[in-house]
């Protein structure tokens, strides 16, 4: 194939391979009101809020004062009318109101939610998934958290929502249960929940061994009982919450951490499976170091504050050239459900000349590619390497 070729076929296939979203916020519809979609939501994600404080005089004891509405026209005036939205978080939306056949160009927020109040959830989640390309998402399931915990009780299952074991509660903040009371609870709700995996995310001081109340939980309750369920333990490393509690969910930032405990849990514990981001840019490097030393180490995502086409472009490339297609190139992170359209399209997008160039010199080095083994490719990066890191 010529390059040009090569890079529209490449792009064709991403667009084609519908991807498994392996950690979003995202709700099933039985969860009543947690679930978050439409306008309102979409202008005051977190992300934005960020960025409303630095081009608006408001400040953060006056804004939290203000209904949803209030918030996201406030929003909306800083960021997309007086301002151009040239930032990711911004253009996300642009592309959400675009995808969904709306003019991204109105001066207030009154067309926009004429037409979500249009909207009949489970038809919209429909179109909305296909429009982002995702076959399923993996929620975020605590519980510990009291208002998601009891509607666990007569749920209806939909199977484009997988669950996932959230340990923050448990693992980072004081709980009256034991270790071996820990061990029982998570193999409790694991099979309630039919969770996939169990995550934590971690601050950049994160040491393992240490002797600290979450090494203790860890080593008696978590890695165990994810040993005998066969699920992955997810370790989301090098966020410092909270550095501006002014901002709310706004206010966590990201630390290198020593990546050192990675490694020991890698070696320590080989018959349990890790699925590992790291926040901090400065410790992608290392991370491959490792997933080449221990094949129970899966890399995943840019997070967060790097899932921006520059840093996901440096990340990518170094991935693939030392880890072939062994690691999940992305997740959405979605909170609000539209969202996905806008993550997913931008993760195509970048992916696409990335791949390409991988394929172009590969043929200069003597092996051309087909669109047979490009489809291989993406199915791994997409679907089955998570698909085969959770039901072993
Ligand atoms: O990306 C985000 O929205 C963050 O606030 C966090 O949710 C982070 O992804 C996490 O799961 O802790
Ligand atoms: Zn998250």
């Amino acid at each position: 194939m010529i390059e040009t070729v090569v890079e529209a076929v490449v792009a064709d296939v991403l667009a084609s391979t519908q991807v498994i979203d392996i950690h979003t916020h995202l709700f099933a519809p039985g969860f009543g009101s947690l679930g978050l979609w439409g306008i309102d939501h979409l202008l005051t994600y977190h992300y934005l809020e960020a960025e409303l404080f630095r081009s608006a005089p408001t400040r953060p004891e006056e804004y939290w004062t203000l209904s949803l509405a209030q918030r996201a026209d406030l929003i909306w005036k800083t960021l997309f009318v007086v301002n151009n939205p040239i930032s990711e978080a911004t253009r996300g939306v642009i592309a959400v109101l675009d995808a969904l056949g709306l003019d991204p160009s109105a001066r207030t927020l009154q067309p926009y939610r004429h037409f979500f109040r249009e909207q009949n959830l489970p038809d919209h989640i429909g179109r909305v998934f296909k429009l982002a390309g995702i076959e399923s998402v993996v929620m975020t399931n605590d519980p510990l958290d009291p208002e998601e915990s009891p509607l666990w009780n007569d749920l209806v299952s939909d199977t484009r929502f997988r669950a996932a074991l959230r340990l923050d509660r448990l693992l980072n903040q004081e709980t009256t249960l034991t270790p071996a009371k820990t061990r029982d609870f998570l193999e409790g709700w694991v099979t309630r929940m039919r969770a996939v995996y169990m995550a934590v995310s971690l601050p950049d001081s994160f040491q393992f061994p240490a002797n600290d109340r979450r090494n203790q939980f860890l080593t008696e309750a978590v890695l165990p009982a994810c040993r005998d369920l066969n699920i992955p333990l997810s370790l989301m490393i090098g966020v410092r919450r909270q550095v501006n509690p002014a901002i709310r969910l706004a206010g966590d930032a990201s630390g290198r951490a020593d990546l050192r405990s990675i490694e020991t849990l890698c070696r320590e514990f080989p018959d349990n499976r890790f699925l590992v981001s790291v926040l901090s840019r400065e410790n992608q490097h290392e991370l491959c170091v490792y997933a080449r030393k221990f094949a129970n180490l899966m890399p995943f995502d840019c997070w967060w504050f790097l899932n921006n086409p520059s840093v996901v472009e440096e990340i990518t490339r170094e991935r693939l050239e030392m880890l072939g297609t062994s690691f999940i190139p992305q997740h959405s992170d979605a909170r609000i459900l539209e969202q996905v359209i806008y993550k997913w399209r931008n993760t195509r997008r970048t992916l696409a000349p990335i791949l390409a160039k991988s394929y172009r010199l590969l043929a200069e080095d003597g092996r051309a590619v087909t669109r047979a083994d490009i489809e291989r490719d993406v199915q791994r990066l997409f679907r089955t390497n998570f698909q085969n890191w959770t039901s072993r």
